[in-house]
C-alpha cells in the first residue's frame, strides 16, 4: 500500500491541480459516508469495494503510476463498446474516464453548452480541471462516434491528449459486424505501436478468457439479486460494477466471487437488506458513472430495492460473453465484434433488443416497476423512452420516466415523485 505522502507526490508528479483536487476530497466522503456507509446490515465482503471506492484517486492510480514507470501502458475509455480483450492482449491496462460527479460539471461548462448531459460535462470537467488521477495517467483516450455531445467532445478532450475515436456502426446487419470487426483491427494497429507488443492468437485468447471470467463474476453477483429478500442493496452491486471499470481484473474477480459466496450463503438463510415485501424495481437507461448513486439512493431511502440495471453500468456491462472457440485471430476479432455489437445501446437503430432484453429481466429479477432513467440533454435514452413505456404498458408493467442530473437541487422534488410511484406498486 502506497503512503499518503507517496500518493500526493504522485498527484505532482502527473501533474494535477493539487488545491482544486483537494478541493474535491473534501466534498467525497461525506458523500460516501451518508450514501454507502449508512447502509444497514451491509455484506461483510463489501469492504473490498467501499476500500476501492475510498481510495479511488489514490491507490489504485498508484499502482498505474509504478505499472507506467516500468513501461506499462493505459488507455482511458468512455464507452462499454470499447474492447478491452485486444489492449489487455498487448499488456496495456484500461481504466474508465466517465465522469460521475457533480464536483467536474462546472469545469465541463466552461468549454460545453450547459444543455449537454451531465456525464459528457463532468468527464470533459474532470481532465480539464486535473483533478483526475486516471485522466492524467492515461496515454491515449479512445472515444467512440455513439451520441452527438461525445463526438463533439472527443475533439476537445483531443486537444490534451493522443485520443483515438471508434466509428461505432449505428445498425446491427451484418455487414456492420464485420465493419466494426474492421474497427477493433484499426485499433490493435494503433495499441501494437503504442506499447510495442504483438497480437498473437495466444495472448488474446488469455485475455478474452481473462475478461469472460469478470463478466461471469458480474453475472454470479447479478442473478444472486433475483433471490427475494434481496442479499445485497441496489447501491452495493451498482458500486461493485462501478468498480470494475477501474480495477485490476484478476483482483476483481476474486474479491466478487468471495463476495457471491457471502450472498449465496444469506439466500440459503433467507436473509436480506430489504424486506421481502419491498417494491423491487428495475432501474434501466443511461449508464451512471461512479460515484452516481443519486437515483438508486432516493429509491432505497424511500423503502423500494433496486434489483437490477439495464444500463451500460449494469446487464449491459457483462450479459454477453465473447466466443472463447476461434482459434485464429480473425475468428477471434470477429467474435469480439460480435459480442460487443449485442450491447443494446440507445444510439442503434433500431434497438428493439433493448426493449426485449427490459422485459426478460422484468421477469427473472421480479420487478415491480420499472424506472427509467435519462441523464438530463440525453436525447437518446430520452426519446428511446416512448417505445419503452408503450412496450411495458403494453404487458401492465408499471413504469416511471424521470430526467436528471447530478446535482442534489431536485432530490427532495424527485423522492415525491418515488415514494408516490412506490406506493402504487
Ligand atoms: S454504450 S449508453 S456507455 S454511449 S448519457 S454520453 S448516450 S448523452 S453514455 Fe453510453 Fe456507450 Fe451507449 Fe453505454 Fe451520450 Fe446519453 Fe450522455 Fe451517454
Amino acid at each position: 500500500m502506497a503512503t499518503y505522502q507517496e500518493i500526493r507526490q504522485m498527484w505532482a508528479d502527473i501533474g494535477m491541480d493539487l488545491e482544486k483536487h483537494d478541493e474535491f476530497l473534501n466534498s467525497f466522503p461525506m458523500v460516501f459516508k451518508e450514501i454507502l456507509l449508512s447502509q444497514q446490515n451491509r455484506p461483510q465482503k463489501m469492504n473490498y469495494f467501499s476500500n476501492v471506492v475510498k481510495t479511488v484517486h489514490g491507490q489504485r492510480p498508484y499502482e498505474l503510476y509504478e505499472f507506467k514507470q516500468k513501461g506499462g501502458k493505459i488507455f482511458g475509455t468512455y464507452c462499454v463498446y470499447v474492447p478491452d480483450e485486444v489492449l489487455c492482449a498487448l499488456g496495456a491496462v484500461t481504466t474508465g474516464l466517465c465522469g460521475g460527479d457533480e464536483f467536474w460539471v462546472p469545469g465541463g461548462e466552461s468549454v460545453l453548452p450547459r444543455n449537454t448531459c451531465a456525464l459528457i460535462k463532468s468527464s470533459l470537467g474532470s481532465r480539464l480541471d486535473r483533478t483526475s488521477p486516471f485522466c492524467q495517467l492515461a496515454d491515449m483516450y479512445i472515444g467512440e462516434t455513439t451520441c452527438d455531445g461525445k463526438k463533439k467532445a472527443w475533439e476537445i478532450l483531443s486537444q490534451y491528449k493522443p485520443m483515438h475515436i471508434m466509428d461505432l456502426p449505428q445498425m446491427k446487419r451484418d455487414q456492420d459486424v464485420r465493419r466494426f470487426a474492421a474497427e477493433i483491427w484499426d485499433l490493435v494497429k494503433i495499441a501494437e505501436d503504442i506499447t510495442g507488443n504483438k497480437l498473437t492468437a495466444e495472448n488474446l485468447s488469455r485475455s478474452i478468457r481473462l475478461i469472460n471470467d469478470k463478466r461471469r463474476a458480474l453475472q454470479r453477483l447479478h442473478s444472486t439479486r433475483q433471490a427475494s429478500p434481496v442479499p445485497i442493496s441496489g447501491k452495493d452491486a451498482l458500486t461493485v460494477t462501478q468498480v470494475a471499470f477501474y480495477d485490476d481484473i484478476q483482483r476483481f474477480i476474486d474479491n466478487t466471487n468471495v463476495l457471491c459466496d457471502e450472498l449465496e450463503e444469506r439466500i440459503a438463510r433467507h436473509e436480506g437488506v430489504a424486506p421481502a415485501d419491498a417494491p423491487r424495481i428495475l432501474v434501466t437507461g443511461s449508464p451512471m458513472a461512479l460515484p452516481n448513486w443519486k437515483v438508486h439512493h432516493l429509491v432505497e431511502s424511500s423503502g423500494g430495492a433496486v434489483v437490477c440495471e439495464e444500463m451500460c453500468t449494469g446487464t449491459r456491462y457483462f450479459e454477453n460473453l465473447v466466443d472463447e472457440t476461434p482459434t485464429d485471430l480473425d475468428g477471434q476479432i470477429l467474435a469480439i465484434a460480435s459480442r460487443y455489437m449485442k450491447t443494446n445501446c440507445a444510439c442503434f437503430t433500431t434497438n428493439s433488443g433493448r426493449v426485449d432484453d427490459i422485459i426478460r429481466l422484468v421477469q427473472d429479477y421480479r420487478v415491480d416497476g420499472v424506472i427509467d432513467y435519462a441523464l438530463q440533454f440525453c436525447g437518446l435514452y430520452s426519446i428511446e423512452s416512448h417505445l419503452v413505456k408503450a412496450a411495458l404498458q403494453d404487458r401492465g408493467i408499471p413504469f416511471m420516466h424521470l430526467e436528471t442530473d447530478y446535482s442534489p437541487a431536485d432530490s427532495e422534488q424527485l423522492q415525491v415523485r418515488i415514494q408516490a410511484f412506490l406506493e402504487m406498486l
